[in-house]
């Protein structure tokens, strides 16, 4: 953790200069520590200068998520072979919106280090601090009728949360319509967003936020007890570009996936991860909220509710709340 406080303190500062004693003082190291800190960081590729007179400042962090960081990690066959890398962007979606209109093909990803108004669903905002998460959208060109494009936003929930799960080893939960979720708080969300005529799909843009190393104290106040990030709920510093290139391994798994094996398999694996069926829930749609037992979800995206009358209601777009406790 003590080479994070540093680095911390090295990006605090920007592209200035911190001196030795600032950071000894600081962090309650002798100028010795603090030297050889340095020299390991070095070691594990952080480019930082170093000066007698005026300290340390940092000119390259190892983690950045530029095309010639993620590149040599890739084990995809096409996805993400052309990366856009942003330092600040509004909004990854937007980006890769306006890519794809331009030509953009498929598996080309926009990335940034931060997002100036990263959008949620339902005109939401989606917290986006600089360097310490991951903001990408993948472009996709399925050949599906637009019907079948929920489909798409079910594949790319199954294919973070396993990629969540294979990269931290605990169990993650899908939350209806598209939240992922780490001990009942929101680790991940996707906003998914498709340009399509009435008979075929143009492009979908897949917007994935994930927190990775954002810690609680910098949460707001609202969203506190409902977020969390891989390294709250790992108890250690994760490699941004690592966990980048499980994720893109697994969307492209999973939409090949989808592409030959069908809907349905995606919809099944769905189930399985979201762990909603039979659970007792309130969905708030368009300012109504309806109570119910969850029965499932279709093919279309739709919650599938019993109320209490014994008919069953489908909700296209909402939010859920669990009346009891989620289970992992
Ligand atoms: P959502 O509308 O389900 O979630 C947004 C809500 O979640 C907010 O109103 C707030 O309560 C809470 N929230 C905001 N930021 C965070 C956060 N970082 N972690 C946990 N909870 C949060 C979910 O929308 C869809 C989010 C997609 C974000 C990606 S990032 C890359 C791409 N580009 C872009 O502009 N959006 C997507």
């Amino acid at each position: 953790m003590m080479d994070d406080d540093i680095l911390e303190l090295l990006r605090e500062h920007g592209s200035a200069f911190v001196s030795g004693e600032e950071i000894s003082r600081r962090l309650k190291l002798s100028r010795a520590a603090v030297w050889k800190r340095m020299e390991q960081l070095r070691a594990v590729g952080y480019e930082i200068e170093g000066s007698t007179r005026s300290g340390y400042r940092l000119l390259q962090s190892s983690d950045l998520l530029t095309p010639s960081e993620i590149k040599p990690l890739l084990k995809t066959k096409w996805m993400g072979k052309r990366i856009h890398h942003f330092q600040t962007i509004d909004s990854t979606n937007s980006k890769a919106y306006e890519l794809a209109l331009s030509g953009a093909e498929e598996g080309e990803v926009v990335v940034s280090e931060s997002q100036e108004k990263g959008r949620g669903r339902l005109g939401r905002q989606w917290f986006s601090p600089p360097s310490l998460n991951l903001y990408l959208s993948v472009i996709l060109r399925p050949r599906i009728p637009p019907h079948q494009a929920p489909l798409i936003t079910l594949m790319a929930a199954v294919a973070t949360a396993d990629a969540i799960r294979k990269f931290s080893g605990l169990l993650p939960l899908i939350k209806w319509p598209n939240d992922i979720l780490l001990r009942d708080r929101k680790v991940a969300g996707l906003l998914n967003e498709i340009h399509s005529e009435m008979d075929r799909v143009h492009f979908v843009i897949l917007g994935i936020g994930v927190n990775i190393n954002v810690d609680e104290s910098k949460f707001s106040k609202e969203i506190r007890s409902l977020a969390t990030s891989l390294k709250v709920e790992m108890g250690q510093t994760v490699s941004r570009k690592d966990f980048l290139q499980s994720l893109l391994l697994e969307l492209e798994r999973w939409y090949s996936i989808f592409l030959e094996e069908g809907g349905a398999v995606v919809l099944n694996a769905w189930r399985d991860r979201a762990n909603i069926r039979g659970r007792k829930v309130k969905v708030t749609s368009f300012g109504e909220t309806v109570a119910g037992t969850a029965v499932d979800v279709d093919s279309d995206g739709a919650l599938i509710l019993e109320t209490g009358d014994g008919k069953q209601r489908r909700v296209m777009a909402g939010d859920i709340e669990y009346k009891e406790k989620v289970k992992s």
